[in-house]
């Protein structure tokens, strides 16, 4: 508990103890913003939204037409529909949109890395776990107040790209459904469909949309809505799952379009191997993942799938763990060339990224739906564009490992009785915030080791 605090107070004042001022292009003000309010000299500080002021260089009406200061609501109605080639994010390179750029090491699982290791007094397991900052992960939008984050990303990935010359892509996980991860309880959201929840969450995309804007030199890719349309093809038997059912289609196509005009980079989740690749699920799926792509207009930018997010399955297992049996599809890999066909034969020429972050040891589960806080687990194989399939363009570390899958306490609200299993480390705090022990364990039993 006591670690814990510290972290939290590290990470607080993280954003005062980077800059006395605002660097060019940093923020400067908006709700909940603790850090400076002035900019270096040469920028001004500039009203973007209400969560986010920008140094921007001398006046910022001598900027270019890409970067707006007009509020979010003027900028969806320009953009509600597919492009017509007019802007420079209109037409996507062909390929594999990870290639040719490094990954953006988001700073924020890089401050908890950091204040991590230094509370750990084994310095040989210190210095491996310090390593995991220089490992890439995606940044969780998991709150509509960590939007304005995003913004100082791209605006620190921009710098780097001219400081260093190197080309940077931003990988972002978009997180905030309404009635979000109907089936469980763990990562239960903030916004309801009963009270407004579409209209928060179009304003929650809209203000992804007006950051990303603010940045057109840097690449987004986007894991689009871990669990939910894989709920929609398994759990349509559970009330709040079938209750969300349009709210999620509506909600994701929203997203899809709106993140395909200002050129993000998409990927929508798959679930994994052990959810929707036993026969029963994979050509549903298939068929649902294929009506999205259209719903966006069959963007290029829709790229694909992402899969084993959060999980812990193999890439490419050994040999079968035993509690896959009866399910041909038992690794991701198998999983990805079952269900890229389908993919292609519905319409959708679809590519994928796989989450590896925790799959470095295997055999570890008592059931292949066991999800929480798995025992014994260790980080897997690095990001990279070297992967054992064409369909795969990246290996990635989408869950940033170290981070809680949900609380073994019975009486939070969010208690899911998964996070209780025998299989499940415990006690473990809320889904998302820091578990120290676990991310101890993740750094011991890395594979390949740190
Ligand atoms: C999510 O939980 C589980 O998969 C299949 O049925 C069978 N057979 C959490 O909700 C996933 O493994 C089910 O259709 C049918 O012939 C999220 O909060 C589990 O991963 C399938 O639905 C036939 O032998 C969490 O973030 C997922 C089920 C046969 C996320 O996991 C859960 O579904 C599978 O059984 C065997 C993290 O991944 C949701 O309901 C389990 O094996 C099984």
């Amino acid at each position: 508990m006591f670690k814990f605090a510290s972290l939290l107070a590290f990470l607080s004042v993280l954003p005062s103890i980077s800059y006395a001022q605002s660097q060019v292009y940093g923020q400067c003000g908006g709700i909940q913003w603790g850090g400076p309010t002035t900019c270096v000299s040469g920028s001004v500080c500039t009203y973007v939204n209400d969560y986010y002021s920008q140094c921007l260089p001398g006046s910022a009406t001598s900027s270019t037409s890409t970067r707006s200061t007009t509020s979010s609501t003027s900028t969806r109605t320009t953009t509600s529909t597919t492009t017509t080639g007019t802007g420079p994010t209109s037409t996507p390179a062909a390929g594999n949109p990870f290639v040719g750029y490094d990954v953006f090491l988001n700073p924020y699982y890089a401050a908890e890395v950091k204040a991590a290791a230094a509370a750990m007094t084994d310095s040989s397991l210190a210095a491996k776990a310090a390593s995991v900052a220089n490992i890439p992960s995606f940044f969780w939008l998991d709150t509509v107040s960590k939007v304005p984050t995003l913004g100082t990303f791209l605006s620190n990935a921009t710098a780097l790209q001219t400081s260093s010359g190197k080309k940077q892509i931003v990988p972002i996980v978009v997180y905030d459904l309404p009635d979000r991860d109907c089936a469980a309880k763990a990562s239960n959201g903030e916004f309801s469909i009963a009270n407004g929840g579409q209209a928060n969450y179009y304003n929650y995309i809209d203000q992804i949309v007006a950051q990303i804007k603010q940045y057109p030199n840097v690449r987004v890719v986007a894991v689009i809505e871990p669990d939910s349309l894989a709920n929609l093809v398994t759990n349509l038997n559970v009330a709040k799952c079938a209750n969300a059912q349009t709210t999620y289609k509506t909600c994701v196509t929203y997203a899809l379009q709106q993140l395909a005009s200002v050129g993000v980079y998409m990927y929508m989740d798959a679930g994994h191997a052990g959810w929707l690749g036993w026969p029963a699920n994979i050509q549903p799926a298939a068929s649902l993942f294929a009506s999205m792509y259209k719903s966006a207009n069959s963007s290029p930018f829709v790229r694909g799938l992402a899969t084993n997010v959060a999980n812990y399955n193999a890439l490419s297992a050994a040999s079968p763990d035993p509690i896959t049996q009866g399910n041909s599809n038992y690794d991701e890999l198998h999983y990805i060339q079952a269900l890229g066909p389908m993919l292609a034969s519905a319409g959708f020429p679809a590519q994928f990224v796989v989450d590896q972050g925790r799959s470095g040891q295997q055999n570890l589960r008592n059931q292949w739906g066991d999800w929480c806080n798995i025992k014994g687990a260790g980080f897997g194989t690095r990001p990279t564009t070297s992967t054992p399939s064409s369909l795969i363009d990246a290996i990635v570390w989408v869950k940033p490992g170290g981070e809680s899958d949900g609380t073994s306490n019975s009486s939070s609200p969010r208690f899911d009785s998964t996070c209780s299993l025998s299989d499940a480390t415990q006690p473990a705090p809320e889904a998302g915030t820091w578990f120290q022990t676990y991310f101890e364990t993740l750094v011991s039993k890395a594979n390949p080791s740190l």
